[in-house]
């Protein structure tokens, strides 16, 4: 370890070792190159081990909610505002989300948003082809298993002070409960950010403005895979916008991944990065792409991705519902008409078969659309839900 707790960054390469899981004995082993082990020194992320600390300390910050929380749990029922949810653990999905529903004020009754939704996978390929690494294509959820990965989460630290939190079960390989403890913590998140706000200075003699905080619940797990850390948070607004987010930063931001599914889902990645030890010390050494990025002598952080895929099963204010891609058209225009010269108009699509829903995320203009097609506003507008992902890598 060489006095550091960060063991990810010595690794030991060029050894496989083959394992007959039947028998349990060691069927081939190979010792294939020699590559010296990264140092330890300055590796290990204990801020009480840094010297100097790795920023300024800030003064003390909390949340405090004077009169309690605004959410009630009635088992796993969740009800804030006009949502209402229900809360399920998974041993493989890590949370689930069902029957998520907005209360409709005039009427006095809910209306489902989402039957049920989860992360279904989340695939890290690494690209490298050495023998060592070529295999390393991970499915966090499907192998490891998002619920069964979860950490207890700590008080003021994890979660804000105003948190609560709650524990999970699981069964064990005898059928026997584990009791998994603090696996959820459930707050309200205000950071001071504007919800809606109007200031009206075109009425003489007046000035009017209207200001709405943005406070949001949050619903947040941690789970740990090996050197990953991945922080899952849904998050649902007072606007009826839900967010998961789930996102990891790895120490050495070799590979950092953000994707965002504003308005219907959002996830946190952080923890360490997975490296490879090399004979580099520094990148004029190198004069091929090394399968990634020398991030400090004898320490490649490899590239790789993290897919996320999610199932999301909605019901936008009943089951029947269609998906729409609403995409803007350049239209020109005649000079008897107007003396402009082009605008752009909305064209919309409806997906007729499950081909017709495929989409490429990109930088292309496109609006997507659930909407219930039986179901419309008083104006007679459609009725619906709008995804919108955003992705950097960097
Ligand atoms: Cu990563």
């Amino acid at each position: 370890m060489d006095g550091t707790v960060n063991i990810y960054m010595r690794p030991i390469e060029g050894v496989t070792v083959t394992i007959d899981l039947d028998s349990i004995k060691i069927v081939g082993f190979l010792d294939r190159i020699k590559v010296p082990a990264p140092k330890g020194d300055g590796t290990d992320y204990r801020g009480s081990q840094q010297s100097p600390p790795f920023s300024p300390s800030l003064n003390r910050i909390t949340s405090v909610q004077p009169d309690g929380p605004s959410f009630t749990l009635s088992g796993h029922l969740v009800r804030w505002g006009s949502w209402e949810f229900h809360l399920g653990f998974d041993v493989r999905a890590g949370t689930i989300i069902s029957l998520a529903s907005v209360l409709d004020v005039d009427k006095g009754n809910f209306r489902r948003v989402l039957y049920r939704g989860y992360i279904l996978e989340l695939f890290v390929p690494y690209m490298d082809l050495t023998e060592e690494w070529y295999y390393r294509t991970f499915f966090d959820a499907g192998e490891y298993g998002l619920g069964l990965s979860a950490v207890p989460l700590q008080p003021s630290t994890d979660c804000p002070a105003n948190a609560v939190f709650l524990d999970a079960y699981l069964a064990a390989h005898d059928g026997s409960p584990v009791k998994m403890s603090n696996v959820f913590c459930i707050f309200e998140r205000y950071a001071g950010d504007i919800l809606w706000q109007h200031t009206e200075v075109g009425i003489p003699g007046k000035v009017i403005t209207e200001v709405r905080p943005e406070v949001s619940l949050v619903v947040r797990m941690v789970s740990t895979v090996a050197n990953y850390d991945y922080i899952v948070d849904w998050e649902f607004t007072q606007s009826g916008s839900i967010r998961l987010k789930v996102q990891t930063y790895h120490i050495c931001v070799v590979c950092c991944l953000w994707l965002v599914l504003v308005n219907l889902i959002l996830v946190g990645l952080t923890g360490l990065l997975k490296v490879r030890g090399s004979v580099y010390t520094h990148m004029d050494q190198i004069s091929d792409e090394e399968y990634g990025i020398l991030v400090a002598e004898n320490t490649i952080g490899s590239r790789h991705d993290h897919f996320l895929t999610y199932h999301l099963d909605l019901d936008i204010d009943g089951e029947a519902n269609s998906f729409l891609k609403l995409t803007l058209q350049m239209t020109k225009v005649d000079a008897q008409e107007s003396p402009r010269r082009s605008y752009w108009k909305v064209i919309s699509e409806k997906a007729k078969t499950e081909s017709d829903a495929r989409i490429r995320l990109g930088l292309d203009q496109a609006e997507l659309l659930f909407v219930n097609p039986s179901k419309r506003t008083r104006v007679g507008n459609t009725i619906g839900y709008r995804p919108t992902a955003s992705r950097i890598l960097c």
